[in-house]
């Protein structure tokens, strides 16, 4: 007998991709549903090759029987049905930022602290990270292991997907405005994002730094180490798919780039090409479709007693979201739901 999952907010661009992502990897289900808002009810979305779902309506509908629910329908909507989920004995997976913080609810990268998983119960809720954070602690871990990292100065340079459907169609208008000579719109981002980089994704906090330069610090202290020094300047660029991270770390063991290659390239989830060439490194149109994290660019830096730079590209809707939940899914069926 398989799982019965269920897809929360199944025509987004994470939604989607997590039943592509389902299907592709073959995850033990017997039963699929995809669930969205009023607005999306009747509409179809693809599971695999051959399979087609009709989105259901997720305000009606009731959990009783599903054994998990990997969910990205936005924060707000999590904060009503990932609970209630829970509540009828579904274990969530939720994408959002919603739950992430919480003592209570595991934050999970299977290459990084799949220990942490374990107490999934007390709220029936595991929080998947985001997606620009997930692809830097999987690079990481196996330098924090090695060398020790006290402190990471990362910029990130982050796709439209990110931001949704609709931010893809706002990159796409503006970008044809421009050769037809039309006017410029906007609605999704703060400033014209067409030919242009935007130092804002998310709101900003109190103390100037934007929540998700404040998300990247504090998901990492969680995921890895508290006492790890997290500084990052988050950055949306007019690329469609795939997050790029210019990431600089400080350690307290020495630390070589030979060194670095060498365990990097013997470390899950990661895949190395390195070379001083431009086939020796990885950009985000390289990536889309693709599950590892990609690091390039591997150097030491000289400016203090033991630093390393590195570039760290992958694609923030597969391991930036959907495949990290669906990994989730895989630990919690094969260590804790087994049928
Ligand atoms: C972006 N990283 O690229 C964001 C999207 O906290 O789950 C994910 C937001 C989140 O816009």
């Amino acid at each position: 007998m398989g799982y019965t999952v269920a897809v929360i907010g199944a025509t987004g661009n994470v939604g989607r991709e997590i039943l592509q992502t389902l299907a592709e990897r073959k995850f033990p289900a017997d039963k699929v549903i995809a669930l969205a808002s009023e607005k999306s009810i009747g509409q179809e979305v693809s599971f695999g090759e051959d399979d087609i779902l009709k989105v259901q309506d997720l305000n009606k509908f009731d959990f009783k029987g599903v054994d998990i629910a990997l969910s990205s329908p936005g924060a707000k909507v999590s904060a009503v049905h990932a609970p209630r989920a829970a509540a009828a004995g579904c274990v969530v997976i939720d994408n959002t930022s919603q739950f992430r913080m919480d003592p209570d609810v595991p934050l999970v990268v299977p290459e990084v602290n799949p220990q942490a998983l374990a107490g999934f119960r007390k709220r029936n809720i595991v929080a998947n990270p985001n997606c620009s954070t997930i692809q830097m602690v999987v690079a990481l871990k196996p330098l924090h292991d090695r060398f020790r990292i006290r402190r990471v100065v990362v910029s990130t340079y982050q796709s439209v997907s990110g931001a949704g459907k609709e931010a893809m169609d706002e990159l796409f208008t503006q970008t044809r405005a421009i050769f037809v000579n039309d006017p410029i719109t906007k609605s999704v981002f703060p400033k014209q994002i067409a030919f242009n980089v935007i130092p804002q994704i998310d709101v900003f906090m109190e103390d100037g730094s934007t929540k998700e330069e404040w998300k990247m610090m504090v998901e990492t202290k969680k995921i890895l180490d508290p006492k790890i020094k997290v500084a990052a300047t988050c950055v949306r660029v007019p690329s469609f798919i795939g997050h790029a991270e210019s990431i600089n770390i400080e350690t307290e063991e020495p630390i070589t780039a030979g060194e670095v290659r060498q365990i990097l390239r013997a470390s899950p989830g990661l895949s190395v090409v390195d070379q001083q060439s431009p086939e020796g490194y990885i950009t985000p149109v390289d990536v889309a479709g693709e599950n590892p994290v990609f690091v390039s660019r591997i150097r030491e830096d000289i400016s203090v007693e033991n630093g390393l730079s590195f570039w760290c590209v992958a694609d923030n809707l597969r391991k930036g979201a959907a495949l990290n939940a669906v990994q989730i899914a895989e630990l919690l069926a094969r260590d804790y739901l087994a049928k």
